[in-house]
C-alpha cells in the first residue's frame, strides 16, 4: 500500500482552525507575551498580518534575556491599487497611532503598516474597516491583492479592467466570518453574505499563496508574468474584448535547491471578458485539488503545472470550464515601468505620478512626503493609486487643484523629487528586508539608496543618466521586489553580500540569469562598471541594458524558469 503523504504543519493547522479562528482570541488576550500561540502565527496571515520581531534588537534583547520585541506587520488589500483620499488619511492616522509612523506601498499595490503591537491589532483593523478597507487575505494561502495597471491614460479601458480586478478580488475573498468576529466584534461591512463554508477554497484553503494581475498593453506595469494568473487585456475601439490568460508565474526560490526556480507564466489562450471570473475560479480550484500540500517549497501553481505538464493542465481547465480557451490574441508590451510627472486624459482631469523610493511614505529632513500627501488628501477629489512599482499616482486631479497640489509638494520638498535623479534610481525597486522581515539575509530597502548614490556616479560618468535600467534588490531569494525581472537583479545571500543577476528585458517578459555570486559593495561596483561602460559605448539605438548584456555574451538568455539555473 502506498504511504499516505505527510501533510505540512500549516495544512494541519488550517484543518483544525475552524475556518481560520484557531486560538487567536486566547493569543490576543494573553498579556504575558507580545507573541501569539505558535499555530496562530500561521492563521493570522490569512487575516493580513505577520508576527515579526525587530531584528536590529534581537541579539541585544537575547543578551538581556528579554523576549524578542514582537510586533505585527499588517497588509491592507487595495484591489487595483485604488484608494480614496479618506482611505489614505486613515492609513496615515493608523501608521502614527499604532504603527511605526510610516506607510509602505508594496510591490503588489497594497498598503503595509509595520510595528503594530499585539494589543493594538484589533483597533488597527477596526480603523481600516471604518474607512472601508480590510486586511483579510492580505497574506495566507488564498488569492492575494489583485493587481491591475494603474495607468490613468487609458481611462475607458482602464475602468473596465479595474472593474474586472475588483470583481475577481471579491469573488475570491474568503467567506469565513472569522475576520469579522475576531477583529470587528461580529460587525460586517462586506457586501457578500458571509458563511462558514468556503465554496471555492474548502476548509484547508489553497496549498500556498495565489496571485492574480491584469495588465493593459502596452504597459506591463504590474509584471503579470510573475503571477499565478496573469491577464492581458485585449481591447478594440476603447472596449475590452477579453483577456489572454497566462498561468504559472512565481518568483520565489531557495538558494542551493535548483529544483526551486523563478518562473514566468505561460500564455494558454484567450477568454472573453464575460468569462474571466470563471477562468480564474477554475484555475484556483485545480491548484486547490492538485497543488502540493506536503512540502511548501513546491506548493505554488508553477510547480503543479511543471509536474503534470502544461497541456494536461490546460485539458483539465477546459474540462472544468466546459469550454475551451481560444488562441491567444496579438498584444505588445513595451515596458514594465511607471511614467513620472504630470499627464492628462480627455476628461480634462490630470494625474501626477510620484517616484517613492522603496515605496516608503515617511518624513525625512527636507522631504516631508507624508505630511504633503496627508494635506493633499484633505481636499483632493480623485484617487490615490498605488502602482506595482511601489510608486504613487495622484489620479484625476481637478484642474482647480493642480497648482495647489504642486505647490504643496514643492513646499514640503516632495516634488519634483525626480529632477536630480538618474533614471536608474527611478527604475529601482527594493523589498522591505531588514529590520522587519524574518527571511532577510541582507539589507534591501535601507541599503539600495546608498548603493545607487555610488552607481549614479558611474552612470553619469558614462552619459547614462537617462537610461532607465531596471534595478531590483531583495534581501533574500523569495523575490518580493521581483529581482529576477530586473535588468540588474541583486539578491541578498549574507549580510552585505549579494548575488548579481543580469539580462531580464524591459517589459517583464524574460527572466535574468546569475552572473556573479556573493559580491560585497566593492564587488558589485567592480563588476558593473565595465559592463555599463561597454553599454554606453556599444549599445544600439533603443537597446535595453538587459538585451545588451545578452547580445554581448555576458549572460545567456533565460527562456523558461526551467533553464533559469542552467
Ligand atoms: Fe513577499 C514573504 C514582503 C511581494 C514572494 N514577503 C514575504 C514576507 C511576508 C516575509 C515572511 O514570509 O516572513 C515579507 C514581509 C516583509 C515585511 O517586513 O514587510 C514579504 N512581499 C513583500 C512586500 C511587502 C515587498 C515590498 O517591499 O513591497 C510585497 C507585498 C506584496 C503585497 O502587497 O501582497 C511582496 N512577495 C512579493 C512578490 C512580488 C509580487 O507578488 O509581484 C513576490 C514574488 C512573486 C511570487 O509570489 O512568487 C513575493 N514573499 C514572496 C515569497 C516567496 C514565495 C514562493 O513561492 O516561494 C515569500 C516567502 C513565502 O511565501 O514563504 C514572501
Ligand atoms: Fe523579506 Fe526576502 Fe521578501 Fe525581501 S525578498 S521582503 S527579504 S522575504
Amino acid at each position: 500500500m502506498a504511504d499516505t503523504p505527510k501533510l505540512s504543519e500549516v495544512e494541519i493547522v488550517k484543518d483544525a482552525s475552524n475556518y481560520l479562528r484557531g486560538t487567536i482570541v486566547e493569543s490576543l488576550s494573553n498579556r504575558i507575551t507580545g507573541a501569539l500561540n505558535h499555530d496562530d502565527t500561521h492563521l493570522i496571515k490569512f487575516h493580513g498580518s505577520y508576527q515579526q520581531t525587530d531584528r536590529d534588537l534581537d541579539s541585544e534583547r537575547k543578551l538581556q534575556k528579554l523576549e524578542p520585541l514582537y510586533s505585527f506587520m499588517i497588509r491592507v488589500r487595495v484591489p487595483g491599487g485604488t484608494a480614496t483620499p479618506a482611505q489614505w488619511q486613515r492609513m496615515d492616522d493608523l501608521a502614527d497611532e499604532y504603527g511605526n509612523g510610516t506607510i509602505k506601498l508594496t510591490t503588489r499595490q497594497a498598503f503595509q503598516l509595520h510595528g503594530v503591537l499585539k494589543r493594538d491589532l484589533q483597533a488597527t483593523i477596526q480603523g481600516f474597516n471604518e474607512a472601508l478597507l480590510d486586511s483579510i487575505a492580505g497574506c495566507g494561502d488564498v488569492n492575494r491583492n489583485v493587481m491591475c495597471s494603474p495607468n490613468p491614460h487609458e481611462s475607458a479601458v482602464h475602468a473596465e479592467v479595474y472593474a474586472a480586478a475588483a470583481a475577481i478580488s471579491a469573488h475570491l475573498t474568503p467567506r469565513t466570518t472569522a475576520y469579522w468576529e475576531l477583529w470587528l466584534n461580529g460587525e460586517q461591512q462586506s457586501t457578500t453574505e458571509p458563511a462558514d463554508e468556503e465554496p471555492i477554497y474548502g476548509k484547508t484553503y489553497l496549498p500556498r499563496k495565489f496571485k492574480i494581475a491584469l495588465a493593459v498593453p502596452p504597459y506591463n506595469d504590474v509584471d503579470i508574468f510573475a503571477n499565478d494568473i496573469g491577464l492581458i487585456a485585449i481591447a478594440e475601439k476603447g472596449k475590452v474584448l477579453g483577456y489572454n490568460v497566462a498561468v504559472g508565474g512565481g518568483l520565489g526560490m531557495t538558494f542551493g535547491m535548483n529544483e526551486t526556480y523563478p518562473r514566468l507564466a505561460d500564455i494558454i489562450g484567450f477568454v472573453p471578458a464575460a468569462n474571466v471570473l470563471d477562468v480564474c475560479e477554475k484555475v484556483v480550484t485545480i491548484q486547490r485539488d492538485w497543488g502540493n500540500r506536503e512540502n511548501r517549497k513546491f506548493s505554488r501553481l508553477k510547480y503543479t503545472i511543471d509536474k503534470v505538464g502544461l497541456s494536461a493542465f490546460q485539458a483539465e481547465l477546459h474540462q472544468r470550464l466546459g469550454y475551451d480557451l481560444t488562441p491567444a490574441r496579438p498584444y505588445h508590451f513595451q515596458s514594465s515601468t511607471d511614467a513620472f510627472g504630470w499627464s492628462g486624459n480627455p476628461k480634462g482631469l490630470s494625474h501626477l505620478t510620484l517616484f517613492i523610493e522603496g515605496g516608503r511614505i515617511h518624513n525625512l529632513p527636507g522631504y516631508a512626503l507624508k505630511t504633503a500627501l496627508r494635506e493633499i488628501a484633505a481636499f483632493h477629489t480623485g484617487e490615490f493609486r498605488l502602482t506595482g512599482n511601489q510608486n504613487l499616482v495622484l489620479a484625476n486631479i481637478k484642474s482647480a487643484h493642480r497648482s495647489r497640489i504642486q505647490a504643496l509638494l514643492e513646499a514640503h520638498g516632495a516634488w519634483p523629487n525626480t529632477a536630480h535623479q538618474t533614471a536608474l534610481r527611478q527604475h529601482s525597486l527594493a523589498c522591505v528586508a531588514l529590520n522587519t522581515c524574518s527571511q532577510a539575509f541582507a539589507e534591501a530597502e535601507r541599503y539600495l539608496p546608498q548603493l545607487l548614490d555610488k552607481l549614479d556616479t558611474i552612470i553619469r560618468a558614462h552619459g547614462l543618466a537617462e537610461a532607465g535600467i531596471l534595478i531590483r534588490m531583495t534581501g533574500c531569494p523569495n523575490g518580493c521586489a521581483r529581482p529576477y525581472l530586473g535588468e540588474i537583479g541583486l539578491v541578498g545571500k549574507a549580510p552585505g553580500r549579494y548575488n548579481l543577476y543580469l539580462g531580464a528585458d524591459h517589459a517583464g517578459e524574460r527572466l535574468n540569469k546569475l552572473y556573479r555570486e556573493m559580491l560585497d559593495e566593492d564587488g558589485i561596483l567592480r563588476e558593473l562598471t565595465p559592463i555599463l561602460a561597454d553599454y554606453a559605448a556599444q549599445r544600439q539605438p533603443q537597446e535595453g541594458f538587459g538585451d545588451f548584456v545578452i547580445r554581448q555574451g555576458y549572460v545567456q538568455a533565460t527562456t523558461h524558469g526551467l533553464n533559469f539555473h542552467a
